[in-house]
């Protein structure tokens, strides 16, 4: 694979107008006709020929305006069409014939089969393996679509925009066509063929619009889409109040598929769907699953105006569209459940994933200079890191101004294909703002640390808070530039109001929030008549890591009466982490650990705390991940010791508190039928939080066995699971319950994905043997990238024990199958292989198992250049 590099963007010579396709679909030998009219660019040389790409093509036949040409006038291999001679000044047709193998595909990029139907995927570079196009974000066209195909096989036949109509040909082939206006980009097509079931309802839009809404699923599946179609709806509304923003086509379909290699895609008017992200019952559905998929339903609907109407210029603006799209999707979910409890699940995320990211070897910008492969680019960073610069855009501004600067977006840009600088450039043009020192968030990779020094001064009534920031070296960039930082900050006083200062003096402090744009600066609170605490960076503000030597006092007076719901969590947090890391230093020096009483009373206090929301409470009382630790450890990491410690931890906590945890067990059990609201999946958690606390002192699996046997959900059947396989490996209840469950789901592959996770995850050296048995049994299936990542993946990236075994056999195991996963599905091999991103932080021990690990990758021949892409990052 080449570097593609964003300095050396060009536009197109030609102009794309309108295409039309035609597929007459067969299994394995689909014939694609496409029909282009375009004209060469004002401006682009005459002698300029067409480029068009393609990937594993068959070609049958090239016309200019109808005429056949052979290839005295073009060129073609496997990667390229190129036409010369072409005209100039006239708009004129192409038509290219080729044939592709959908069973064939198990990239799942382009068309593919999936369980017997017909699916495409063409982000981001799908398209040139249908039809040689000029398969790029900025070549936008208006499609006609005519589908053919074996009409009993397909009777729906679907693809972008509004029905034209459908007729059969008599001899067994039926044939639809569509119609979409809207210009869009090749990645925004789709199209979909077989026999589906359909969910149906409708939304009147804010203009009076009827929409036809549908839902398709495999026969037998239909009712448990009734989530996703509320969840649909309900993203419909929020946007057109929220942004402003309608739908813009008669009809908006979903389309469940059971083999797709991310969650979701966008196409215009036909979303297509991991299956995973569609179908939820109380029966096999968790909470979360539900929360997933009213995210995900709510994401690829936004996508419709941030993404589609206005899309990307080129794939290095893809936080432009996903970034942006990420906020909409949690300011939807934040509004639609609890706002703090929705941002401390997104900072939790963010750093498990994103700062993890951004602190190894694959570290790169939200929008990156360079890549090799594209697909290795739908990152954490470009996501969610993304979502979080769009955010601090909002915190700048404020709301309001914020909001003007979307609407300017929209008007300005609908129907084109923009940059970074362009979406910057609307919020500048409505505040006023120079936004030019904050655009470094853009562009300078890592996690800022923010070190921080306070002092209170009784006498002058001064509150000094001296802030430095230090952005680490990351690959290709060794020195930073300091950021605008915005910190969302209170004073908490002795009763817990934020003191009120009369002056600040140092920066810009503007509703609550401090300005940091220096490498050091030091603001002074003027007037502040009583010692108060800092509650720093709230709602996290700015996705930053805070080094601050802040009193225990402090923090627990800020855990305990902070306004700020997300503050009291972090601080409570804070403390866990630090004395978490603490106790894994004593842990390898050979001491014993045990839970300070100011952690052991918040937490307790929390727990106890009824006049919290339940969900809050679970949060607070899931302590720091082995993951979180090892992290904030940052290097020389055993696994071992941290999962030793962590327990340790637990025990030393769970027997302190145990009254409250029984009470809070016994007070949170299910009362009447299912709803999967929050407040109820709040309760939910709680439940579950106190179960997990619980078998930290419990001395066998009665009381997790007896919660598997009592749950009527799957929440609290799969947590009871969970408890039983993590807590009692190797009991009798452990086993029954681990077969009652396959049994008892035998029949539906989402489900068992969620049993191959739990035992994937057991801790400790045994399990490796567990998920190479699991691999040969009858559930497994090598080429569903949903079995792959809930078995392969979930241990390599969910399991610090078991993966990280010390004798390396976990690496040495995951070598292998990404080696077998890349000759068919790159894209998923390649996922699955960031899992070992941080291999350089491990002890020596295992930093040494790992690396030979990624050098057997490196030299077993032929790899894509998905996988050749990352191993080249991660030895470099
Ligand atoms: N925009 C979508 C990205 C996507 C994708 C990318 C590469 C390969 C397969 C893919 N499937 C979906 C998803 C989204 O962010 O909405
Ligand atoms: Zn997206």
């Amino acid at each position: 694979g080449q570097v593609v590099h964003l300095a050396d963007y060009r536009p197109t010579d030609f102009v794309l107008e309108r295409v039309d396709l035609t597929f007459e679909l067969d299994p394995k030998q689909t014939l694609v006709i496409q029909r282009s009219l375009m004209h060469r660019r004002e401006g682009a040389s005459e002698q300029a020929p067409l480029v068009l790409d393609g990937d594993e093509l068959t070609l049958k036949a090239v016309a200019i305006d109808g005429n056949p040409i052979d290839e005295s006038q073009y060129s073609v291999n496997d990667k390229q069409l190129v036409i010369g001679n072409l005209p100039t000044g006239v708009t004129f047709e192409v038509t290219v014939e080729t044939i592709i193998d959908p069973e064939a595909n198990t990239k799942l990029m382009g068309l593919y089969r999936t369980n017997g139907t017909y699916c495409t995927q063409c982000e981001a570079e799908g398209f040139r393996r249908i039809t040689y196009f000029m398969d790029r974000p900025d070549v936008l066209g208006v499609y006609t679509i005519t589908i053919i195909a074996d009409g009993s096989a397909n009777p729906v036949m679907l693809s972008n925009g509004n029905f034209l109509g459908a007729g059969d040909y008599g001899d067994g082939r039926r044939f639809s066509a569509w119609y979409d206006p809207h210009p869009k980009p090749s990645y925004l097509f789709a199209l979909v063929a077989g026999d589906l079931g359909v969910v149906e309802d409708t939304f009147t839009t804010m203009s009076e619009r009827e929409v036809a809404l549908k839902i398709y699923v495999e026969h037998g599946k239909e009712a448990r889409a009734a989530y996703a179609m509320d969840a649909l709806k309900r993203s419909m509304k929020w946007d057109e109040e929220a942004f402003g923003r309608e739908y813009d086509l008669d009809i908006f379909m979903i389309v469940a598929v059971s083999d797709f290699n991310m969650g979701a895609m966008e196409n215009k008017g036909l979303n297509v769907f991991n299956d995973k992200y569609v179908l939820a019952d109380p029966e096999t559905a968790t909470d979360q699953d539900y929360a997933n998929i009213e995210a995900i339903v709510a994401h690829e609907y936004f996508h419709n105006w941030t993404g589609n109407r206005i899309t990307c210029r080129d794939w290095f603006q893809l936080c432009l569209k996903e970034g942006l799209t990420v906020f909409r999707d949690h300011e939807f979910s934040a509004d639609q459940r609890s706002r703090p409890v929705k941002r401390i699940a997104e900072v939790r995320h963010l750093k498990a994933e994103q700062f993890a990211e951004d602190s190894g070897p694959l570290a790169h910008p939200v929008r990156p200079q360079l890549y090799r492969e594209i697909n290795n680019f739908y990152t954490t960073t470009v996501y969610e890191k993304g979502s979080e610069v769009t955010r601090m855009i909002a915190t700048l501004l404020g709301r309001p101004m914020f909001r003007k600067g979307m609407d300017l977006y929209f008007e300005r840009h609908d129907g084109q294909a923009v940059t970074i600088e362009d979406f910057v450039k609307c919020f500048e043009d409505v505040s006023g703002r120079d936004l030019t020192q904050f655009s470094l968030w853009y562009h300078q990779s890592g996690t800022p640390l923010v070190s921080v020094s306070a002092n209170y001064d009784a006498a002058s009534q001064e509150f000094k808070l001296s802030l430095e920031q230090m952005i680490p070296p990351t690959p290709g960039q060794q020195t930073k530039e300091p950021m605008h930082i915005p910190l969302a900050m209170g004073l908490i006083l002795e009763d817990g109001s934020d003191a009120k200062a009369a002056t600040v003096t140092g920066g810009e402090f503007t509703d609550g929030v401090l300005h940091l744009t220096e490498r050091t600066q030091t603001f002074v609170f003027e007037g502040v008549a009583n010692r108060p605490a800092l509650s720093l960076n709230r709602s996290f503000s700015a996705p930053v890591n805070l080094h601050f030597d802040q009193s225990a006092e402090d923090i627990v007076h800020i855990a305990r009466h902070d306004s700020d719901l997300f503050s009291r969590w972090q601080a409570i947090n804070y403390l866990a982490i630090q004395e978490l890391t603490a106790a894994v230093k004593t842990t390898e020096a050979g001491g014993d650990v045990a839970a300070s009483p100011a952690l052991t009373s918040i937490l307790m206090a929390t727990a106890s705390d009824e006049a919290l929301e339940p969900a809050f409470r679970a949060q607070v009382l899931a302590l720091p991940t082995e993951a979180d630790i090892a992290r904030e450890i940052g290097s020389n990491i055993d696994n071992d010791a941290i999962h030793t410690t962590r327990n340790a931890i637990m025990y030393s906590i769970a027997s302190a508190i145990a009254g409250p945890l029984e009470y809070l067990h016994a007070m949170t059990t299910n009362n009447g039928a299912f709803s999967p609201d929050a407040a109820s999946a709040g309760r939910r958690s709680l439940r579950n939080s106190a179960l997990t606390w619980l078998s930290h002192i419990d001395d066998g699996p009665a009381r997790a066995a007896a919660a598997y046997a009592a749950a009527d959900n799957m929440t609290e059947l799969a947590h009871a699971l969970t408890v039983l396989a993590h807590r009692f490996p190797g009991s009798n209840e452990a086993e029954a319950a681990i077969a009652e469950f396959e049994q008892r789901f035998a029949a539906n592959p989402l489900v068992i994905d969620k049993w191959f996770m739990i035992q994937a995850t057991v801790p400790g050296d045994t399990t490796l043997r567990r998920v190479q048995d699991l691999m040969r049994g009858s559930h497994f299936a090598p080429n569903n990238p949903n079995r792959l990542r809930s078995l392969i993946g979930s241990f390599a990236m969910s399991n610090p024990t078991g993966f990280n075994r010390a004798d390396g056999e976990g690496y040495r195991f995951l070598a292998e199958r990404i080696v077998e996963i890349d000759g068919r599905n790159p894209q998923v091999a390649a996922r699955i292989l960031t899992s070992m991103r941080s291999w350089r932080s491990l002890e020596p021990g295992r930093a040494a198992h790992a690396k030979s690990a990624l050098l057997a990758i490196d030299l077993s021949g032929r790899l894509s250049t998905d996988v050749r892409d990352l191993i080249d990052r991660m030895l470099k």
